[in-house]
């Protein structure tokens, strides 16, 4: 196969990328390692900033989002028996939040993309990148199955593979600087058949631990509770979920009602980068050049904003701008990934308690409170945590 532009991994980043480059005639293959059922069922983020939904609405990706997402612009947090709601749209100029599941976005990215005449080919794990410092590279991909493997010739490959991806191991030992931070605690993150209770984000601090209630869809609410780290889901049976969650959230079972639980897993809590997210010809875009914890919800968003990036610069490059457009690319990501990895970093550390065999646990406890004092009583405060909370405004292309 020959084509400009490779793609490896059907997540949001690589199918943002492919989408943009095929609306402006520029082709591409995307090759993914799962099958289409399973990425269109993976559950994972469900809040879009206002900034992403800017990116794929002025590129005509948005319309099922902006007709069955709903917009939210406030949360809340609480803490003992105490609560208060943060109204970030209002704060933030009148952004806010969009909540639509993960994989209905990647459902309709694919759907896009494919009635564009796109190349998108399920179960081809790429396995080799090869001449990435060369004019020609290829891409190999070992097919499920019996089918032959098949080699991809490009201009570029775009690594959107993930973090366990084989684009960024493709790189040479010595090129990139990886950054990263493994976190003191765990997040067991549940997916549960419940409605949510009330149309807000709510964020617990609670002596057992952070207690969280995100919003999906009416009848799906996705939950995490703070676990040490090494918890394995076993240990939660679905009563002890319960009774976790009503606990730290100062719910009843009639305010929370349980429902099935259809996921738990123990979240990896960590934190990383990798620069530049450039080698030769490959481009490293979304988790495969960088992991950032789900507390402020912007692994998702930075993915999409690293593919418009990529996209804008790779457009810049066939219309004759040469290689400066490209070659900037890294450049342009990374003050906000660093801006986003610091947010994700601050708010860990608002709502984490700390674990109590820690020698300094109380001095850091009384850290957390107080920045939640802050964020209840400053309007400054408030104000700053909602223009990082929901996304910097920055329209598209510039
Ligand atoms: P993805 O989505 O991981 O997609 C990578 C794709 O590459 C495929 N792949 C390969 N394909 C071909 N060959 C190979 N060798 C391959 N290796 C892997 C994979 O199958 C996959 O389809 O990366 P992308 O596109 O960079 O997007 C990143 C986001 O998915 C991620 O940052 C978010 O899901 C993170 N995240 C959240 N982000 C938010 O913005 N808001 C949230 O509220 C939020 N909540 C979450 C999250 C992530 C979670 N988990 C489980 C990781 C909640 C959870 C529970």
């Amino acid at each position: 196969l020959r084509t400009r532009v490779a793609v490896v991994g059907a997540g949001p980043a690589g199918l943002v990328l492919a989408n943009v480059l095929q609306q402006a005639g520029i082709d591409s293959v995307v090759v993914e390692r799962q099958s289409r059922p399973y990425v269109e069922a993976r559950a994972r983020a469900g809040v879009l900033e206002h900034r992403t939904v800017e990116i794929l609405d002025a590129h005509g990706l948005a319309d099922r989002l902006l007709a069955e997402g709903g917009r939210h612009g406030s949360c809340e947090f609480r803490h003992q028996g105490e609560r208060f709601s943060v109204r970030y749209q209002e704060l933030a100029g009148d952004r806010a939040h969009y909540v639509y599941p993960q994989q209905f976005l990647v459902r309709d990215l694919i759907a896009a993309y494919l009635s564009g005449g796109g190349q998108l080919l399920f179960s081809h794990p790429a396995v080799a990148l090869d001449g990435l410092d060369g004019d020609r590279p290829v891409l190999r991909c070992e097919p499920d199955g019996d089918a032959e493997s098949v080699e991809i010739e490009c201009d570029f490959i775009a690594g959107c593979d993930g973090f366990y991806g084989a684009s960024r191991p493709a790189v040479p030992a010595g090129r990139l600087r990886a950054y990263g931070r493994q976190h003191e605690f765990g997040w067991l993150a549940v997916l549960a058949e419940t409605p949510p209770a009330g149309e807000e984000i709510i964020y617990a601090l609670h002596e057992d631990g952070f207690a969280g209630h995100m919003l999906r869809t009416p009848s799906i609410t996705r939950f995490y509770l703070q676990c040490p780290v090494g918890d394995q889901p076993e240990n939660w049976p679905d009563e002890r979920i319960w009774s976790s969650l009503h606990r730290r959230l100062g719910m009843t079972a009639a305010e929370l009602k349980p429902g099935p639980i259809t996921e738990k897993n123990v979240l990896d809590m960590r934190s990383f980068v990798v620069e530049p997210m450039q080698y030769g010809r490959l481009f490293l875009v979304g988790d495969a050049a960088h992991i950032i914890t789900p507390a402020g919800g912007k692994g998702m968003n930075l993915a999409i904003a690293d593919a418009e990036e990529l996209a804008t610069r790779l457009l810049a490059h066939y219309r004759g701008a040469g290689a400066r457009a490209l070659d900037g690319y890294s450049a342009a990501c990374l003050p906000r990934i660093w801006q986003a990895q610091e947010f994700s970093h601050w708010m860990l550390h608002l709502l984490h308690s700390p674990a109590a065999d820690q020698d300094d646990s109380a001095f850091l406890h009384r850290l957390q409170l107080s920045r939640l004092a802050q964020l209840r009583d400053s309007a400054a405060y408030a104000t700053n945590f909602s223009d990082s909370y929901v996304g910097r405004a920055v329209s598209p292309g510039s």
